[in-house]
């Protein structure tokens, strides 16, 4: 099976070493935002993991291979040609056997990660219960993956478009800690808090490397979630975001958009309404994170040693 992963050399020989190194999603690039924004983003993530001591690993599909690692040219497919499949759990296959250009989901980034012995995963926002979920039974299966694949997930929190309650008690349900960073609320994506507390709060990347060796090493098999909050000044207030997401899940209701092609449509909904501050803030978070992924597992390497 492992000849299925296609390593860049980098991460290849830091695995090798045992040095730290961060799984990145490419969904968010493919699917996420707009062109040429997604690669300078794609770019700067990388940069800003190396900053913080670790090697990244931006995760992919691409000729038949499951790219762990990306170079200039691979982001650059991702972000800008037409027909990237949008990859969950259930689509490896297909997408391999098609040797289409695939971009890996939450799940999906977590299962490949998994697979090269990468612990350590930085996005913007999970996918989780769509509001509605009462009647369309949307959800995602990011939250399926937090339940069984080993990989610690760092966040801004879930994204207003989601019922971010019901999101966390499923997340309870299938015992997956969710873990405040200097925050004692779950993030809410734009803005800093969704005002639901959680009790797992710690101040230091030093503290979750220590929490994650402790519930692999217990053999508590499954993801972590690390709520990292957006930084303040770039945050987007609940009040002046939630009719923007209102009305853009009344109009996907309208238009009959659902499946996988839900998340990306309010996505792209919100950036247009918000006159992209949405974007901003979206950038600004995904950067925060990969900042404090870095700093997770390279104190998890140590610890490793
Ligand atoms: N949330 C965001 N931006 C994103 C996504 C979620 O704020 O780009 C992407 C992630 O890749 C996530 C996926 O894994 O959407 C979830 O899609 P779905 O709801 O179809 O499972
Ligand atoms: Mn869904």
């Amino acid at each position: 099976m492992s000849s299925l992963l296609e390593f860049t050399d980098e991460v290849k020989e830091a695995l090798q070493q045992g040095l730290p190194v961060v799984a990145l999603e490419s969904t968010i690039i493919s699917h996420g935002m707009p062109y040429p924004d997604n690669v300078a983003m794609a770019n700067k993530v990388e940069s800003i993991v190396r900053e913080n001591g670790a090697v990244p690993a931006t995760i992919a599909i691409m000729n038949g291979k499951i790219k762990v690692g990306c170079n200039a040219r691979d982001l650059e497919i991702l972000a800008n040609s037409k027909n990237v499949v949008k990859v969950s759990r259930r689509d490896f296959p297909f997408v391999i056997q098609n040797k289409s250009v695939g971009a890996t989901t939450v799940a999906a980034t977590m299962i490949a990660a998994s697979m090269a012995g990468i612990r350590v995963f930085a996005t913007g926002g999970i996918g989780g219960v769509h509001r509605g979920w009462e009647s369309s039974l949307d959800i995602s299966a990011d939250l399926y993956e937090l339940q069984n694949t080993s990989v610690a997930v760092v966040s801004a929190g879930a994204k207003a478009i989601l019922d971010i309650p019901a999101t966390l008690e499923v997340l309870e349900s299938f015992g997956v800690p969710v873990i405040g960073f200097n925050s004692d609320t779950f993030g809410a994506f734009y803005s800093r808090s969704s005002g639901i507390a959680l009790e797992m709060n710690m101040k230091t990347a030093n503290e979750i490397a220590e929490f994650l060796h402790l519930k692999w090493w217990m053999g508590l098999q499954g993801g972590v979630l690390i709520s990292n909050p957006i930084p303040s000044e770039f945050e987007i207030s609940a009040e002046l975001i939630e009719p923007v997401v209102a009305a853009a899940v009344d109009e996907a209701k309208n238009l009959g958009i659902n499946g996988k092609r839900l998340t990306p449509f309010l996505l792209t909904k919100i950036k247009e309404v918000t006159a992209g501050k949405s974007l901003l803030a979206n950038l600004q978070l995904v950067y925060n994170n990969a900042a404090l992924a870095g700093q997770v597992a390279s104190a998890y390497a140590q610890k490793s040693a």
